[in-house]
């Protein structure tokens, strides 16, 4: 108990002393940087509803859908480029994975047949492959995770481990208890791009078992992202439970506190420290407004992913323990460092890929969907405050 006490304070004193680090850090980015001090967008200004955070009845996915500017590939009008559509799962989640496969391949991937990899922690059974792969003509893999990617690292205290599930777990963080989600969260966050079976791919589209595609994608993806300079993809934009991660922001503070060098000029800090609305997560979160680009769905640059400024903030986060002592998500630490380290004009609203993780959706209207309601955020009740897609657009741009 007195050790925990004493953790704590020595946790505040550090975060003061990180955060007081990067208001200086700040100041001399925004007076050394031409243009720095300017964190708006560029394009046409977002105007935050009165209604707070959420777009009930003016959400931009009710107009009409027209899909991104610039020349799209369709299919066969040019060769694939280095991409895979990618899947962590277990074998017990094999009718999910394929629903998931049927809707993807029927909207977007039977045109294009960029191959599937399949990624577990222990050997994908018979019946999986068999029946995975009559799903596609794509070519299909399935990878085992090495042992030292998945393993709890040897620094983590299972002792202490137990004691924090405990707490975690009056404090409603759901799966705190379960190890496996645990290892799940950080393998997202930091390991997966460095499975040799991904040394050759730059793009993956990452695909969770039950999700639902609802609309037809007829240009290639992956090719959209290389040719106009984008390095990650979202369509989802949500609040995350901030008891899961109530220490990642004060790390965060720390390590840019001593790696100011990576902040990008452009980032979206706004966007990850907006206290507007939902104050009490951002209290919560010691900082940060625990708004996050929902992963179950990115397309994305692993180069991202494999720079050394990543590598750094992965290495960093991984030391403190939070994957094990809270529950810290990938969705969070992607966002984080995307917000901070990149170039926000290189993130893009996959607005007209229609979308469905339970229980939120991305559903635009357009003539191309099928099977889902333009507009409809969520089809849980009392979930609509959940959506910080206005924080987003707000902060950084809508498209
Ligand atoms: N092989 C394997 N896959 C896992 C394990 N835990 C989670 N996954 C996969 O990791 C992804 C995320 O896990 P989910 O259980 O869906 O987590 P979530 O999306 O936060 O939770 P839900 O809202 O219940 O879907 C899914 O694709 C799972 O299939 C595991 O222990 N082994
Ligand atoms: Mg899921």
């Amino acid at each position: 108990m007195v050790v925990t006490q004493s953790k704590g304070i020595a946790r505040i004193v550090l975060s003061l002393a990180a955060l007081s680090a990067l208001l200086i850090v700040f100041y001399n980015y925004s007076t050394a940087i031409p243009g720095a001090s300017s964190l708006l967008p560029t394009g046409d200004k977002f105007v935050r509803p009165k209604t707070g955070g959420s777009l009930k009845g003016i959400d931009p996915l009710l107009n009409p859908e027209k899909g991104p500017p610039g020349k799209l590939w369709a299919p066969g009008e040019t060769n694939r480029t280095s991409a895979t559509l990618l899947s962590l799962v277990r074998n017990n989640e094999l009718e999910g994975m394929i629903s998931a496969m049927r809707d993807l391949e029927r909207t977007f991937n039977h045109k294009f047949n960029y191959p599937w990899t399949f990624f577990n922690d222990e050997p994908f059974s018979a019946e999986f492959k068999e029946r995975t792969r009559k799903e596609t003509k794509a070519e299909v893999r399935y990878e085992i995770i090495p042992k030292e990617h998945w393993e709890i690292p040897s620094w983590i205290s299972k002792d202490l481990m137990k004691e924090s599930a405990e707490i975690l777990t009056e404090k409603k963080v759901q799966y705190s208890k379960l190890e496996s989600y645990h290892q799940m969260c950080r393998w997202n966050s930091g390991k997966f791009y460095e499975h040799p079976a991904l040394a050759d791919v730059r793009w993956y589209w990452r695909v969770e078992p039950k999700v639902h595609f609802f609309c037809d994608v007829d240009y290639d993806v992956f090719r959209y992202m290389e040719d106009n300079d984008k390095t990650y993809g979202f369509v989802i934009n949500i609040y995350d439970s901030p008891e899961s991660i109530e220490t990642l922001w004060p790390q965060t503070l720390e390590f840019i506190a001593e790696h100011p060098e990576y902040i990008h000029p452009n980032n979206a800090l706004k966007w990850l420290t907006d206290s507007k609305n939902r104050p009490n997560h951002n209290h919560k979160a010691n900082g940060y407004s625990t708004c996050h680009f929902w992963s179950n769905f990115e397309i994305a640059d692993m180069n991202f992913w494999r720079s050394k400024k990543y590598k750094d903030y992965f290495d960093h986060l991984d030391r403190a323990g939070g994957f094990f002592y809270e529950r810290w998500g990938d969705a969070p630490v992607h966002s984080i460092a995307l917000g901070l380290f990149e170039d926000k004009s290189k993130i893009h609203w996959f607005r007209d890929i229609g979308y469905q993780h339970i229980p939120y959706f991305n559903c635009p209207s357009s003539p191309k969907c099928r099977g889902c309601v333009a507009g409809r955020f969520t089809d849980g009740t009392g979930l609509d405050q959940e959506d910080c897609r206005a924080n987003w657009f707000e902060f950084a741009h809508m498209d």
